[in-house]
């Protein structure tokens, strides 16, 4: 492998969502979430039984938890706030003792030296909210105005990094399109309207915080390349339809203030005009974009829904999650990403993987080379990026925790420490233990 290096100040840390890892969902007056909802009926989870009722219990145990990502040497740490801990009904009313957790846990983070990295929207939205329309009413970009106001209001200076929402694409698509998440629809009409109205949703509290807040705000998106299984036209063309669909459908209005072209040709009749206000409502100046890379997309003309494309298996290797490891595809989408939408600062806010891990060893171990592998190559990846010129300012590794992995309850673990569900006792996984050498030498070690 190239020598990897990594610019003085790149910011090293982990990544987490409040549904997968806090439990206690209802505690201290917080509303029920779409999640909650979802994860009470068995006819919707994939992994009947599975809920976050209980998850890692960080809710209880966020003291002890910052000391280990304290001692793990971890410099910035991501989560994301319930917006039902804050309003439990969406709007309205302010829940003081939810507020006073994430107020705990920054200050925590503070006091350890870990740089908080907070998330508005990590996809659990107050079922209160859903019962008015969820996403599919306009009126959520106030509703989710009115929330960042709350917390930009109490936190913003403490914290100094903002996301408004994680993988919009994953919300519409798994939650409104196919019904594999929360809330669970399957609509094809939905799905577009979902998708419009959370990025006027982040559009409007970009706005706000350029008002009342003093630091940066950003964007998350997934990004999965998108490459041809061969140069045939058809293939071709399928492949820019899968890339406008998962990627541009998101970036494209956030950066440029326009949709991709592809989106009338695959949503058809259920592709609305929308106000030229609205997109440039959405088309506001960030400060920095968070790119969530997991895999890449192999694609060939075929007859799926909408997108009239079918995935290719590689001979290659594939995660717990069925993605293959393709770490070229970060490399990739970072200069697509600066080429296509020019210099900004980019932050790696999720990468890694759901391995099987053996059984804990004699002496407490968990040997997990595959995720080790993954990593060090995907680490390779991003410096590669730099050395081309990309401007990547910071890596966070999905996830701290072994945590509730959605539909898929605990079956798939991304942790570099692992939970036992049944102690809650934590152990980090040799990825843990590689990861604090690497933070500690900033990267220089991957180099031995
Ligand atoms: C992300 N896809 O989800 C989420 O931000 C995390 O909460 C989640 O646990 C993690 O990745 C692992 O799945 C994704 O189908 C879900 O491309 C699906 C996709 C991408 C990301």
């Amino acid at each position: 492998m190239t020598r990897v290096s990594f610019p003085d100040g790149f910011l090293w840390g982990a990544a987490t969502a409040a549904y997968q890892v806090e439990g206690s969902p209802l505690a201290d007056g917080a509303g029920p979430s779409i999640w909650q909802r979802f994860c009470h009926d068995p006819r919707l989870m994939a992994a009947p039984g599975h809920s976050g009722d209980v998850a890692c219990d960080h809710y209880n145990r966020m003291e002890e938890d910052v000391a280990l990502m304290k001692r793990l040497g971890l410099q910035a740490y991501r989560f994301s706030v319930a917006w039902g801990r804050i309003l439990p009904e969406g709007t309205g009313r302010v829940n003081e003792a939810g507020l006073a957790f994430y107020e705990r846990l920054v200050d925590t983070l503070l006091a350890n030296g870990i740089e908080p990295i907070c998330t508005l929207f990590h996809w659990d939205l107050p079922a209160a909210l859903d019962d008015r329309g969820g996403w599919l009413n306009r009126d959520i970009a106030d509703w989710f105005v009115e929330y960042a106001r709350v917390l930009f209001e109490r936190l913003d200076g403490r914290v100094k990094k903002w996301v408004t929402l994680n993988e919009p694409w994953v919300v519409s698509d798994g939650g409104y399109l196919h019904g594999a998440l929360a809330p669970g629809h399957k609509n094809m009409f939905e799905a577009p309207i979902a998708s419009h109205n959370m990025m006027r949703a982040h559009g409007a509290a970009v706005k706000l915080y350029r008002e009342i807040g003093a630091h940066e705000i950003g964007l998350v998106v997934n990004i999965e390349p998108k490459y041809p299984a061969s140069d045939s036209a058809e293939d071709q063309a399928a492949t820019v339809r899968a890339d406008a669909y998962m990627n541009r459908q998101y970036l494209d209005p956030a950066m440029l203030g326009r949709y991709p072209d592809e989106m009338r040709e695959i949503f058809g009749v259920a592709w609305p005009d929308f106000p030229a206000d609205d997109l440039a409502l959405i088309r506001q100046k960030l400060d920095f974009v968070g790119i969530n890379y997991y895999t890449r997309n192999v694609v060939t003309d075929g007859d799926g829904f909408l997108l009239r494309t079918a995935p290719v298996k590689q001979d290659a290797t594939y995660t717990e999650t069925g993605w293959e490891v393709y770490p070229r595809g970060l490399t990739d989408l970072l200069l697509w990403f600066k080429d296509r939408y020019g210099d900004l600062p980019l932050y790696i806010t999720e990468n890694g993987a759901a391995f099987y891990d053996p059984p804990q060893a004699e002496d407490g171990a968990v040997h997990d080379p595959l995720r080790v592998s993954y990593l060090k190559k995907h680490w390779a990846a991003v410096s590669d990026a730099i050395a081309a010129g990309v401007d990547v300012r910071g890596y966070m590794l999905w996830s701290l925790f072994d945590n509730l992995e959605w539909s898929l309850g605990y079956t798939k673990r991304f942790g570099m420490v692992h939970v036992n569900f049944a102690t809650q006792e934590r152990t980090p996984k040799d990825s843990a233990k590689l990861y604090t050498q690497v933070i500690a030498t900033n990267g220089a070690v991957l180099n031995d």
